[in-house]
């Protein structure tokens, strides 16, 4: 049988599980790498540009794939339950797969600040949801604090396992692309991510898959920069609720592979952003979160800065689905108008 049956099946020999490891998996990965001529023309960059929709994965971001291996490897320890703070997306993974695992799910999330769809799909796969009076990184050092006493495992990306297993977006990449795109763009909450893709592709390069390596270009929301301004944001800002993260956990992992990769790590302002996720969506078909924009809206501002000299090929990563985030879209687009049920009126309208 040929069937996709999710990433630790098709990348083990990359990932530290045994053939006794129990593969928890909702066949996320093989997500699409998608040429996206029209947006390049639009904006004016002349290479190669591809996205690399992660909304499509099975709870509608990226998380999965590192979901998939800490929570085989918690029920390979024998947990019993499971924990995470989160500004969404962890946290409908994480119940997702605790479910499908049969793990008790706790999550923490700050009040007020987490798109109602993430919310929707936490409630639904069953996750305690516990709302925090305060933010992001108010929750995860609770979470870390209980973590030290309860048994219960962490499954934020401080889990080792979580960044092994987001490491093989890195690895569909090339396989799709039969070499590494020359930079890679991605937005940074946590940072987990983007060292993820760094180790991810590294792992390639030492195996002899890829002769080269990217340049790591992470994006930030300008009001919730910390590691653009070099310390943390108490209370970060920004439209951009995924990434509304004031002291990311993998901070130095982040600056290293950056450093490492000769990249970057800059900010973009909300304006960018939500320019950016309207461009996606209307040039391309593809509908991805706020978040997620940030990586294209650092490639329109290099683009137009005239960064790139030639044929460069580049990798922008879409995190996360926007219908997860329905009440951002329909606060920055053109709104639905209401018309009597008149043939006359609506050809008014469509006037052709
Ligand atoms: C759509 O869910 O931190 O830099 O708690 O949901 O690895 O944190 C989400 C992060 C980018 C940033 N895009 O990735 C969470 C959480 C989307 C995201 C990021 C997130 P990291």
């Amino acid at each position: 049988m040929s069937y996709w049956r999710g990433i630790i099946h098709k990348y083990r020999e990359f990932l530290p599980v045994e053939d006794s490891t129990p593969v928890i998996t909702l066949c996320e990965g093989n997500t699409p790498l998608i040429y996206a001529e029209n947006l390049a023309r639009t904006i004016g960059f002349k290479g190669d540009l591809f996205l690399k929709y992660e909304g499509l994965n099975p709870t509608g971001s990226f998380k999965d794939r590192g979901m998939t291996m800490a929570i085989s490897k918690a029920v390979e320890a024998g947990k019993k339950a499971v924990i995470c703070a989160s500004t969404g997306n962890t946290s409908a993974s994480a119940a997702a797969y605790a479910a499908k695992a049969g793990l008790k799910a706790f999550v923490l999330l700050p009040k007020g600040a987490v798109a109602l769809g993430k919310l929707s799909q936490a409630v639904m796969y069953g996750a305690k949801v516990i709302a925090i009076q305060g933010n992001f990184d108010d929750a995860l050092y609770i979470v870390r604090k209980i973590g030290e006493t309860m048994p219960v495992e962490i499954v934020n990306s401080l889990n080792p396992y979580r960044i092994e297993g987001q490491k093989t977006g890195a690895f569909e990449i090339c396989d799709a692309l039969g070499r590494s795109p020359d930079y890679h763009f991605i937005p940074v909450g946590n940072a987990g991510n983007i060292t993820a893709y760094w180790k991810g592709y590294k792992d390639y390069k030492r195996a002899g898959k890829i002769e080269s390596l990217p340049r790591m270009m992470g994006w930030q929301a300008e009001g919730a920069a910390p590691i653009v301004k070099g310390y943390p944001i108490k209370n970060p800002q920004t439209i951009a609720t995924a990434i509304k993260i004031g002291n990311p956990y993998s901070w130095q992992p982040a600056l290293q592979a950056v450093h490492e990769s000769k990249g970057l790590i800059d900010a973009v302002s909300d304006e960018e952003i939500l320019h950016a996720y309207k461009l996606v969506a209307s040039t391309e078909g593809i509908f991805c979160e706020p978040a997620s924009a940030a990586s294209v809206a650092g490639l329109i501002k290099l683009t137009r800065e005239g960064f790139f000299k030639g044929k460069e090929v580049v990798v922008c990563i879409l995190t996360g689905n926007g219908l997860k985030d329905p009440d951002t879209a329909m606060k920055v687009c053109e709104q639905p108008i209401t018309l009597p049920p008149d043939v006359e009126k609506v050809a008014e309208v469509i006037h052709l």
